[in-house]
């Protein structure tokens, strides 16, 4: 059972704690700010380890700067001597040294990790750079409570060609099998109406959704995998959790303000239900 929405009657003790590690986003549609508005919209207080910065708005992402590994490493020390989180999630880590970093400590982890293997931007920009998705698959993977990949990101970390539902199940289970406990695909990038697939090494489960037509789906990702990490934050199990966050990232992309001049954010404040 996830902890009721309803702030007003909460304990603050209960107060759920969601950790994201991952890059800004200054037009505040994906990465850390994405992140961030998920959390306190689902009732989680949210905490943020920046990996990279980028210069982006909703037309073009004009620069990427990785913070040196060390930096991410001091971040994440800092919060989790202090406020440990109930779960923290990754989203662009940048280099092959922040991945290995991000890796190294989440041995240690005392909460379940979400790895949302981010590679590209929205307008495609590299965010993770070739040789680090190696280490990506090798060392932080094994650490992944759930990896939340899109088809080009399953492709690129399972080595095979995805062109349907078979094929997700197929590609779930490879990287189901490089050490991640369960593994959700998300379908958005394919031609039919979106299905996602979770795998928990016991059953494939289905969540299909009709598809929104709208330029305005910046950020999606990073919503949709921060809701499931605050839903989990809040004690929601995993089929729950990724439900519970299907349907706020449908009516966020629904409900897309139409922010901006190219592919503008989706709705933060969609309802959580
Ligand atoms: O949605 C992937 C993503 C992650 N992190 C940052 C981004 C984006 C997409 O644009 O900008 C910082």
């Amino acid at each position: 059972m996830c902890i009721p929405l309803d702030a007003v009657h909460w304990d603050m003790r209960d107060l759920p704690v969601a950790l994201t590690i991952a890059g800004s986003d200054p037009s505040g549609g994906a990465g850390i700010q994405a992140d961030l508005k998920t959390f306190h919209q689902f009732g989680a207080y949210g905490e943020a380890v920046i990996t990279l910065l980028t210069v982006q708005n909703s037309v073009r992402v004009s620069r990427v700067e990785v913070m040196p590994a060390w930096l991410v490493e001091e971040q994440i020390a800092a919060v989790i001597e202090d406020i440990p989180p109930a779960v923290a999630k990754t989203g662009a880590l940048g280099s092959a040294e922040v991945v290995e970093t991000v890796a190294r400590m989440a041995a240690d982890f005392a909460f379940p990790l979400i790895v949302d293997p981010v590679m590209r931007s929205t307008h495609g920009r590299e965010l993770l750079p070739e040789p680090a998705v190696r280490v990506l698959r090798e060392m932080l993977l094994p650490h992944a409570a759930l990896a939340i990949p899109n088809v080009p990101e399953a492709e690129a970390l399972a080595g095979i060609a995805i062109d349907g539902i078979e094929d997700m199940r197929r590609a779930a289970c490879v990287i189901r099998s490089m050490g991640a406990r369960a593994v959700l695909i998300k379908g958005g990038h394919l031609a039919s109406d979106p299905v996602d697939v979770l795998f928990d090494g016991v059953e494939y489960r289905d969540f299909p959704a009709p598809r929104i037509a709208t330029p305005h789906t910046h950020g999606t990702g990073c919503t949709y995998s921060a809701a499931i990490t605050a839903s989990l934050a809040a004690g929601c199990g995993l089929v729950e959790a990724v439900a519970r966050a299907r349907r706020f990232i449908h009516q966020a992309i629904r409900g897309s303000p139409g922010l901006g001049h190219g592919s503008g954010p989706v709705n933060h404040h969609a309802e959580v239900s």
